[in-house]
Order: C-alpha cells, then structure tokens, then sequence
C-alpha cells in the first residue's frame, strides 16, 4: 500500500518509491539503501527506463504507435506532465506510465546534470529499441548476427551501465576512469546482465511472441528456435543443451571485464547497487548451463541462495570468490561431447586466473 509517513520530502517522491517497490524485486533493494547524493537520481533513472521497456514490451501496441512512442520518448522529460494510459490491461508494469506525471515532478528536481545524463541514455535507449521492432507482417522479431546481439544489448543495458557510471563518477563515488575508456567496462556490466537475462528467459519470450537468442548461433542446432521447446526428442534436448551452452560461453566473455569495473567503485552503497545483479547473473549463468529446465520452463535461483549471495558480495574479494566458485561448476559441468567444451575450458581458465 502507498503511504507518506513523513520519510519523503514530496508526496511525489514517496509515490515514485512506492512504483520502484511496484515494479522491481531486486532493484528496489539496493536502490534504496545508496547514498542520499544519488539515490533519488538512480531511483527516477530506474522508473524512466521501466516505463521506455514497458512501451517497448507491450505487444498489444502496433509497430506504426509503438516506433514514434519509443523514439520521441525523452522529449516527455522536458514536459511539466505527461502520462500514457494506452498499455494492455495486462501489462505488468504500466503503472509507472499511468503515473509518469510523479516520475516527471521527481525529475525535475535532480541536478541539472543528472537529468542531462538520463535524458541522453533515454533517447539513445529509445531508438535502439526502436530500431527492432519488427514490421506486423514479421510476426516474430529476432535476432540475426551475434553483431545485432551485442548491439540490442547495448541498447537496452549498455546504454544503462554507461549512465550509471556516469552518474557515479560525477558523484565522486567511482573511479573517474571507468569514463575514459570508452565504456568498454560499464558495457560489460550491461551485456553481462542483459545476456543472461535472455537466456534464461528462452521460453517465456517465445510464450510472449518474441525472441533474442541471435540465429547465428542457434542456426547450427537447428532450423527453427521453437523446436527446442515443441519437440521432446532427446536428439532435439541434446541440441537445445549445445546452443544454450554456447550462449553461456558467450556471456563469459564479458567476466573479466565486470570484476574490473567492480574494483573501480569506491562507495560501498554504489558498490552494493553494482555488485549484487552481476552475482545473480554468474549464479543464473551457472544454473541454466546444460541445464534442459530452461527449454521448457522459467528457471530461478532459490531464494536461500540470493540471501547468501547478497551477504558475501558486500566486498570485493567476497565478490570474487562467488565468481570462482560459479565458474568452477561450469567447468565441471561441461562435457568432453559439447563442441565448445575446449573453449569453455579456455575461458574458465583465463577467469579463474584473473581471480
Ligand atoms: C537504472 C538501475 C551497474 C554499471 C528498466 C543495471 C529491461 C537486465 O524486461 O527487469 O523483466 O526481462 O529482469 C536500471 C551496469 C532498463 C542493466 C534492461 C534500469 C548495469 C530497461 C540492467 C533497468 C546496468 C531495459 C532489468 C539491464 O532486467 O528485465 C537502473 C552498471 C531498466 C544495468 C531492460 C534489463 C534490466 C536489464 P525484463 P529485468
Ligand atoms: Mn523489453
Ligand atoms: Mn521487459
Ligand atoms: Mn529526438
Ligand atoms: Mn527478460
Ligand atoms: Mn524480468
């Protein structure tokens, strides 16, 4: 239930905390808990976003609405109130576009060079997305290239982790290096995420008419991506493990990367927010690897295992223990008969390593 009891400065304030509690189980957490300087910033950058991937995910709006919708979106933040009460019924999350007039109220009241730096992730993230919604005579949209892979990702959490360093390293709360390298590192921590996000949702995505698994990779197992879910053949299964598989391989590759940007964060709060998904992730990448579940339902680790992972990953070198621990299973559970079992030897090795 919604609730002012004096903790928030605005009414508007204590509304957008109710819609973070709304719409995320594991954001909300550790968003709440940064420091004053930031966490109203990275709470409105959290509900922005939500309400961009909540145009972007509702299926019942038609390419011809949805395109402008999405690239147009961070115009609204110029705007005193805009809301949008077009969303489906059924769309999960569509309260924070009912309400974006509160988000919008918030915003406003940021340092002007916090909302510069939302703004610019907002339009940038809007017309990625843009850029893949399929025409309504493709009913499905995919992925081709393992290019076009890492490019969507970049769109929708690339882009994200490039302004949350920003917004970090302007706070004085991260090493001013993670933005003069390109932001190949914040990349990472985005792909990271995002990559084990989309694996591990084969199934629900293909329920809701959409699919990211890149064809370039799934092509070698097979001729048609529902067919790992649709046919029950161990020959069809066996296939299903190797494409999985190597989408994990893939998804290590960024590791290294993550564990760097991690050592770079200062502030314990920022330091927290940054660690805790990319502990959820290994701990996910290490659970769907090999692992038939995921071709026929949504898998998710216990949520004994989130509590401990949450306690140890409030250092650094507990961090990396975690991810050690979770590549070491990986590694173990690749067999001589997978065709990528030599090249998850070479990346679990170079990880552990660099550990
Ligand atoms: C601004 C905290 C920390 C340097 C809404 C956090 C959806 C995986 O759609 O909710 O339910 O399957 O499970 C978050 C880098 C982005 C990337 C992206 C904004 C880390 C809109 C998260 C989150 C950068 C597009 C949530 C990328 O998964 O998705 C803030 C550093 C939003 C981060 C989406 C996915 C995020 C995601 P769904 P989930
Ligand atoms: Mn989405
Ligand atoms: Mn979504
Ligand atoms: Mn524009
Ligand atoms: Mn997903
Ligand atoms: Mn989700």
């Amino acid at each position: 239930v919604h609730e002012n009891d004096g903790k928030y400065k605005s009414e508007e304030l204590a509304y957008c905390y109710y819609m973070l509690g709304c719409t995320s189980r594991s954001f909300a957490a550790v968003i709440k808990e940064l420091e004053p300087e930031l966490r109203d910033a990275i709470m409105i950058f959290y509900l922005v976003l939500r309400a961009l991937d909540t145009v972007e995910d509702d299926m019942t709006l038609s390419s011809d609405f949805k395109v402008p919708l999405l690239r147009e979106f961070h115009h609204n933040l110029k705007l005193k109130e805009w809301s949008f009460d077009g969303s489906g019924p059924n769309e999960k999350d569509r309260i924070v576009l009912v309400h974006f007039n509160s988000i919008l109220s918030v915003y406003h009241s940021l340092k002007p060079i916090y909302q510069d730096i939302i703004k610019d992730i907002t339009d940038r993230m809007g017309n990625g997305m843009a850029d893949y919604i399929l025409d309504e005579e493709f009913n499905m949209n995919g992925v081709a290239t393992i290019k076009d892979y890492d490019l969507y990702c970049h769109y929708v959490a690339g882009l994200v982790g490039e302004g949350l360093t920003k917004l970090m390293v302007e706070a004085e709360f991260a090493d001013a290096s993670l933005t003069k390298d390109g932001f190949v590192k914040s990349e990472s921590m985005g792909l990271f995420l995002q990559k084990t996000n989309i694996i591990r949702d084969y199934e629900e995505d293909l329920r809701d008419g959409r699919s990211f698994w890149p064809k370039e990779i799934w092509s070698k197992y097979t001729d048609s991506l529902p067919s790992f879910r649709e046919d029950k053949s161990p020959e069809s299964e066996k296939k299903g493990l190797e494409c999985i598989n190597e989408l994990v391989l893939n998804a290590l590759h960024h590791v290294k990367d993550c564990l760097t940007f991690l050592s770079l964060v200062n502030d314990p709060s920022c330091f927290n927010f940054c660690a805790i998904p990319q502990v959820m992730a290994i701990a996910t990448l290490a659970l769907v690897y090999n692992n038939p579940k995921v071709l026929r339902q949504n898998v998710k680790i216990r949520k004994g295992t989130t509590c401990n992972l949450i306690l140890k990953s409030r250092t650094f070198p507990g961090v990396v223990e975690i991810f050690r621990s979770y590549v070491r299973d990986i590694h173990h559970n690749s067999s001589v008969s997978d065709p990528n079992y030599l090249k998850i030897g070479i990346i679990c090795g170079e990880i552990e390593q660099f550990c």
